[in-house]
């Protein structure tokens, strides 16, 4: 057995019975203190033998009652049970698109099972997935048998990013990167079990959530509560309200929840509301607008929130989570770059570097991810000896990293990735759309990111409808509204010389108005 801790050593090691996991579902409230969460996932740990799972196999997680999520994931990693998280279908999510973007990323992981709610279950065993299904009624009544120790240098679990569906890229994050990391992110935000307290309304199947609220929360029992995501969607000022209550002390959320909380702001919100109490006020997974910040510091102000709360951070599934943060109590800080505000995203995580190479944002750390599962080449072309390439763009100033930009095409619009050769997919089927004739990028949103597609037109003029349609295969298949659509002639996406969408100068040329625009009749995300 190799030096280090797995995360199992950890599990093992909780104690404290007064705080812990509280889960928020419908109505009800659901807590287990750590001492319960050493007990609970060590007797679920021995139950996946009966399910014929043995340490090292995969098994997809795609819960989405937290209460059942988190146990669960726990006790995979107590017996070397490789999860692959997932989002489960949503209300508005396609149902033959969502199972072939699983049965992918199955096959991919090379799963073996899959672990879902009743209701997801059953949805699944109808479209005949080639994979077993099970509930975590299944797991916790399966007969007990016994399961290996995980070495530190055993996989942990597979995060997928999601939207790549296409395509689908797997991060392998061992034990050893998964201990690094939560302890480096213990002391960089100076993390104390009690007397911080924890409040997410993150989806579990994203790092930032499961890592940064699950995993971090874990090695420092620190009290987590866990409003739903769809709660957040549906109320989302309940999370404020709950931070209150709880007097919360840590909470992250990409940019866009800001700007929505900060357009919420009203009498009847700040009424009885005390959020003095949140001092990391955390915001990463896409980028960071300072003036978005700067306006819910304001708005909350009478909360008695202050701007020294706001903390910015940069991380990604590669690096296992966090590469830069803030410190707690800076608050932000700014340049101008031509005429554009940037933010930092803070100094280097404990143990990190950061380096700028051509541009593009490079990191060496102990808590690397160790490749993609099952894909040799693209893990060559991002660790490359022993520095991680971001496909991320930036600059250090004062030892603080800027993120400037991206060169991999990923487009994040609300805190999720999306691959465009995904998107591109979808419009390609729409009727009148040239195959291969089709580019999708991101612009700027009034919150966000945003998508606009570039599509060329069998025939030129196109249908007038044939915009509204493109917009509509997006929205349906991906629940993502598009911001705009512009239809050009054929030949007019650029390509290269090997016939190769080049998005980021199809991009350039919209932005330039090179392009003449035809508006997608929606209104912008
Ligand atoms: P993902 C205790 N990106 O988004 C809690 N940040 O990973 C600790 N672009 O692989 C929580 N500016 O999905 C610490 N600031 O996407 C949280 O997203 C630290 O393009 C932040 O390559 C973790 C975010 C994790 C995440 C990664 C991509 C990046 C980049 C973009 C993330 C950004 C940002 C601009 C930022």
């Amino acid at each position: 057995m190799s030096h280090g801790r797995s995360f199992a050593h950890l599990l093992r090691d909780l104690s404290v019975p007064d705080r812990g996991f509280t889960f928020l579902g419908g109505n009800d409230r659901t807590s287990y203190s750590y001492a319960d969460v050493n007990r609970i996932t060590a007797d679920l740990a021995t139950r996946w033998a009966g399910l014929g799972i043995r340490s090292g196999d995969r098994v997809a997680l795609l819960l989405n009652d937290e209460s059942e999520f988190v146990p669960a994931i726990l006790a995979a990693l107590r017996a070397g049970v490789v999860a692959v998280p997932y989002p489960a279908p949503g209300p508005g999510s396609r149902r033959g698109p969502y199972v072939d973007g699983l049965r992918r990323v199955c096959a991919t992981a090379g799963a073996g099972l899959c672990l879902a709610g009743p209701a997801v279950a059953k949805i699944l065993a109808e479209a005949d997935l080639p994979i077993r299904l099970a509930t975590f009624a299944d797991l916790t009544t399966a007969e007990p048998g016994p399961h290996a120790e995980p070495d530190p240098d055993d996989p942990a679990f597979i995060q997928f990013t999601s939207g790549s569906t296409g395509h689908p890229k797997g991060v392998v994050v061992s034990h050893r990167a998964l201990v690094a990391h939560s302890l480096a992110m213990i002391e960089a935000i100076d993390l104390h079990g009690d007397r911080d307290r924890g409040v997410s309304w993150l989806p579990l199947y994203h790092d930032m959530g499961l890592i940064g609220k699950v995993f971090v929360a874990v090695a420092s029992q620190t009290p987590v509560w866990f409003l739903s995501p769809q709660r957040f969607v549906r109320d989302p000022t309940g999370f404020l309200r709950l931070l209150s209550e709880v007097r919360g002390t840590i909470a992250y959320a990409p940019n866009f929840a800001y700007a929505m909380l900060a357009q919420r702001a009203s009498p009847e919100v700040l009424d009885g509301l005390d959020l003095s109490a949140w001092r990391v006020a955390g915001c990463g997974a896409e980028p960071v607008r300072a003036g978005t910040l700067r306006a819910f510091a304001r708005a909350y102000a009478p909360a008695g929130f202050r701007a020294s709360q706001l903390t910015p951070c940069y991380g990604l599934a590669e690096a296992t989570l966090a590469v830069t943060t803030r410190r707690p109590g800076e608050g932000l800080r700014t340049v101008r770059v031509d005429d554009l505000e940037l933010a930092s995203t803070g100094r280097p995580m404990p143990g990190t570097e950061v380096r700028i190479v051509d541009d593009e944002i490079v990191v060496r750390c102990g808590h690397l991810a160790s490749g993609y599962h099952g894909d040799p080449e693209a893990t060559a072309a991002t660790w490359r000896d022993g520095w991680l390439h971001t496909g991320d763009t930036g600059f250090l100033d004062d030892g603080e990293l800027f993120v400037t930009g991206r060169v991999k095409d990923l487009i994040i619009v609300n805190g999720r990735n999306y691959h465009p050769h995904d998107i591109e997919d979808a419009v390609e089927r729409v009727d009148g759309v040239r195959p291969g004739g089709v580019a999708a990028f991101a612009t700027d949103g009034e919150h966000s990111e945003a998508v606009h597609v570039l599509v060329e037109a069998v025939r030129y003029p196109a249908m007038t409808d044939l915009p509204d349609r493109v917009a509509e295969a997006v929205r349906s298949r991906f629940s993502l509204p598009v911001h705009g659509v512009t239809v050009v002639r054929r030949g007019a996406v650029p390509k290269t010389s090997s016939g190769k969408v080049r998005r980021r100068l199809a991009a350039h040329l919209y932005r330039s108005g090179a392009l003449a625009a035809h508006p997608s009749g929606e209104d912008p995300s």
